[in-house]
């Protein structure tokens, strides 16, 4: 048996199919896990999601950023976004049996000595905090108010909001421990007033467990001092990479989704 880490997906399910043969995944026998964003940008997010559903309890998915947008599309939102590739799964004929599911997944997962969340955590949460706090929201997105819930997650500012916004989209924090939204490029090129997050939070210092996030495509993958980040571009291009937690073995798999430009 082996446990294998995947990074964003976004939609491109030709690549997800050709990692997982690399790898010879075999449900039965290993385990995936799937830091978050499945869906958009790329060309086939309902496959994906289909995919990823018939894996059952082989594998492990927390919530990504645009995974909670599309929770909000089937909620009833219909924005005017150009390029947005979700269509096809608000207007499937399992729509529902697709929102039912994503509703009931995790905002942070514990798998083999790991945890894994999309984007980050907030410097002051200890592990148990982080996971107090991931699964309120998680009985929020579960129970009868969760439309208006995942309506409300661009303007609200209550603790679950303040959570889902820290595990989905962070990257960068300012040096007085505030979040900073708009920085989307490498560490390197921050202003040096902002630092990485995974820096200042207690528990990576504390060597708690090893984290396992996505969400930062400039970031690349990359080790980091009890972490691993596993964006590594995918949908921008680049490639679709698998870690096995076993070893630490890196299989790379290259675009092969045809993403608009
Ligand atoms: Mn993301």
């Amino acid at each position: 048996m082996s446990v294998y880490a995947v990074g964003d997906v976004q939609g491109c399910d030709r690549t997800l199919a050709a990692l997982l043969w690399q790898i010879d995944f075999d449900p039965a026998r290993d385990h995936l896990v799937l830091v978050g964003d499945l869906v958009n940008r790329g060309p086939a997010s309902l496959a994906v999601l289909h995919r990823v559903m018939d894996l059952g309890s082989a594998a492990t998915v927390v919530l990504g950023n645009h995974d909670l947008y599309l929770l909000a599309r089937l909620a009833g939102h219909t924005p005017g976004k150009e390029r947005d590739t979700l269509q096809r799964v608000v207007d499937a004929p399992d729509a529902r049996a697709v929102r039912e599911w994503l509703r009931r997944r995790p905002l942070c997962a514990r798998v083999a000595d790991h945890l894994v969340v999309h984007a980050g955590l907030l410097p002051g949460w200890t592990l148990a905090e982080a996971e107090r706090r991931a699964r309120a929201v998680e009985a929020t997105l579960q129970g009868p108010r969760w439309a208006e819930f995942v309506l409300s997650l661009r303007r609200g500012d209550s603790p679950e909001h303040q959570t889902v916004a820290a595990m989905t989209r962070l990257r960068m924090l300012h040096r007085d421990g505030r979040p900073e939204w708009r920085f989307n490029g490498p560490p390197e090129d921050a202003p040096l007033e902002l630092v990485p997050w995974y820096t200042q939070s207690q528990v990576l210092q504390r060597h708690q467990i090893r984290l396992l996030f996505g969400h930062w495509a400039a970031l690349g993958l990359r080790w980091l001092p009890g972490a691993v980040a596993l964006d590594s571009g995918c949908v921008w291009g680049r490639e679709l990479t698998a870690v096995r937690l076993d070893d630490g073995a890196v299989f790379r798999e290259p675009l092969r989704d045809l993403v608009a430009a």
